[in-house]
């Protein structure tokens, strides 16, 4: 079936979530849905408030525009606009419009009848933003713990972040995490490589098909895991850095606030039980 024709077919009424048959229409390609409308509502609404942001600031260069949460001393309340009160409603905003953006992706899915695997894999990033601004600031005590909204701004948070904590590489959450995105991109280069080989046999030739990407694997290290499993590996292994990302933020500082090197100085006592400290790092070339 061609791809129009088979979109046509698809684009039939129901699955919606709430509003029965409200926004339930197409325009052009996009579906709209109420949460399409909601969506840009408050992706429009957020917007605009980072303009009126730079605008108070007189900023306009786009790197430097930064909205700022409130100050650590006005703790978990509302602040006023021009003191983070500004930052609070444009994370409200940005919730919004991401919730909003999730619960487009079901009803689509309700329609399609395909699984909610993509709304669900979305919901990771929502959780890492929502651990970020809301659920560490809650636990500290102040929204002031939360990163500002700015190209730069952003950036210096998480570089002095970092450095309240010391070595942040020693952050055994942020171990796993980085581990998982680098076999993230391992499997995704290992598939996108294998997938390419099978489709591009040459000039004139045909194309091959999943026994020969099977039978690849099998002849190179005696295990295939499917074409199908590939897919939820992949999965897997991308969902898992992003959680434990938020898991390495949200236990800096609510878990542990000194030095992550000193989280690991019971297991170098057992090692050393004198030591006080990890081993020195040998330097370069050593
Ligand atoms: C694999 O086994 C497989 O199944 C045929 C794929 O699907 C097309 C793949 O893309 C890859 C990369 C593998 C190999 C992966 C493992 C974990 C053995």
């Amino acid at each position: 079936m061609a791809l129009l024709s088979f979109e046509r077919k698809y684009r039939v009424r129901g699955g919606t979530l709430i509003g029965g048959d409200l926004f339930d229409y197409w325009i052009g390609p996009f579906y709209v849905g109420f949460f399409g409308v909601t969506t840009a509502l408050f992706a429009s609404l957020g917007t605009a408030l980072i303009f009126y942001g730079a605008a108070l600031q007189g900023v306009w260069n786009p790197f430097l525009i930064s909205i700022n949460p409130p100050d650590v001393s006005y703790g978990l309340s509302f602040a006023p606009i021009k003191a983070g009160g500004l930052w609070q409603i444009i994370t409200v905003c940005a919730l919004g419009a991401f919730i909003s953006w999730a619960l487009r992706e079901v009803e689509i899915c309700r329609k399609l009848g395909i699984g909610y695997h993509v709304p669900v894999a979305f919901s990771f990033a929502i959780l890492a933003y929502f651990t970020l601004t809301v659920i560490r600031p809650v636990l500290l005590g102040a929204w002031g713990f939360a990163f500002p909204y700015g190209i730069f701004s952003h950036l210096d948070w998480v570089s002095t972040t970092g450095y309240e904590f010391g070595n942040f590489h020693y952050n055994p959450a942020h171990m796993i995490a980085v581990s998982f995105f680098f076999t993230t991109c391992f499997a995704l280069a290992l598939h996108g490589s294998l997938i390419l080989s099978a489709a591009n046999p040459g000039k004139g030739k045909v194309m091959k098909t999943p026994e020969h990407e099977d039978t690849f694997f099998r002849d190179f290290i005696g295990y295939s895991i499917g074409p199908l499993g590939i897919h939820r590996l992949g999965l897997f292994l991308a969902l898992s850095a992003v959680l434990f990302s938020a898991v390495c933020i949200v236990i800096s500082g609510p878990y542990w606030s000194q030095a992550w090197d000193q989280w690991w100085l019971p297991l170098w006592q057992l090692v050393d039980p004198g030591s006080m400290t990890p081993p020195p790092y040998p330097g370069p070339g050593l």
